[in-house]
């Protein structure tokens, strides 16, 4: 028998993480999550996982340095690395949506031309422009963006929202979804057979967690 472990890399803290977690134990793999600790490995199965920032994990799994991640579909689209996108994991559910303020009224994208939009992700803003031939100004800023309308940083922010109280909060409207994302499997897209193998016990496990909750 070889030894070779699965590396997987998880959000070492945030919304990812306890769930994250919950499906491995789920999935009856053990690890013991010492606070603080880089990684760890499990006691009863091949796989050894990293804890690390989630914007980091699409360019861990595209290094090799790990060789499977568990990330937003909004991170993993966003950083647009090279790597393949295996398994929706049904948690971490949100959407990447454009949202303006309360009073104003918006029919359609063209509302976005020449405006200001505030957002963390940039490269996905740029996609939806260009996609429906739009030209504006893109604002890249790494937290809190929901206060910036209010601030007259800008006239849109486009921002993850789940229950939208943050937007409602803010005195905003959410006008257009841009991006449904979920926390989703990744792996690097040179496995070695030996390594796609513990991969694929370890999804026969997760499909059949997920299974079990439909
Ligand atoms: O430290 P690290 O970089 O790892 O964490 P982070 O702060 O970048 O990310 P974190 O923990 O906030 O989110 C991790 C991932 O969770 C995201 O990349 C998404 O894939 C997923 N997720 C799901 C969300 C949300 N739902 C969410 N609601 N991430 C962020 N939010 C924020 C949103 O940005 C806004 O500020 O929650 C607020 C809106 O929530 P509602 O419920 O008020 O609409
Ligand atoms: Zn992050």
């Amino acid at each position: 028998m070889s030894n070779m472990k699965l590396r997987l890399a998880i959000q070492k803290s945030g919304r990812l993480h306890d769930d994250s977690m919950r499906l491995l134990k789920e999935c009856g793999i053990d690890i013991s999550n010492g606070v603080n600790k880089l990684k760890s490995e499990a006691s009863n199965f091949p796989l050894e996982v990293f804890f690390l920032r989630d914007d980091d994990i699409p360019q861990y799994v595209e290094d090799a340095v790990a060789d499977i991640g568990f990330v937003g579909e909004n991170v993993v689209y966003e950083k647009k690395k090279k790597i393949d996108v295996v398994e929706k994991l049904g948690f971490g559910k949100c959407r990447l949506s454009i949202a303006i303020s309360k009073g104003e009224n918006y029919t359609s994208a063209a509302f976005l031309q020449g405006k200001r939009i505030a957002t963390s992700y940039p490269v996905l803003v740029e996609d939806f422009l260009k996609a429906n031939n739009i030209t504006a100004e893109i604002h890249e800023i790494s937290g809190s963006v929901e206060i910036a309308p209010g601030i007259g940083l800008a006239d849109a922010i486009c921002d993850l929202v789940s229950s939208g109280s943050t937007l409602f909060m803010n005195g905003l409207q959410e006008v257009e979804p841009i991006l449904q994302s979920q926390a989703v499997l990744v792996k690097n897209e040179q496995l070695s057979p030996e390594q796609q193998a513990i991969l694929d016990k370890l999804l026969f496990r997760i499909q059949s967690v997920k299974k079990a909750k439909n």
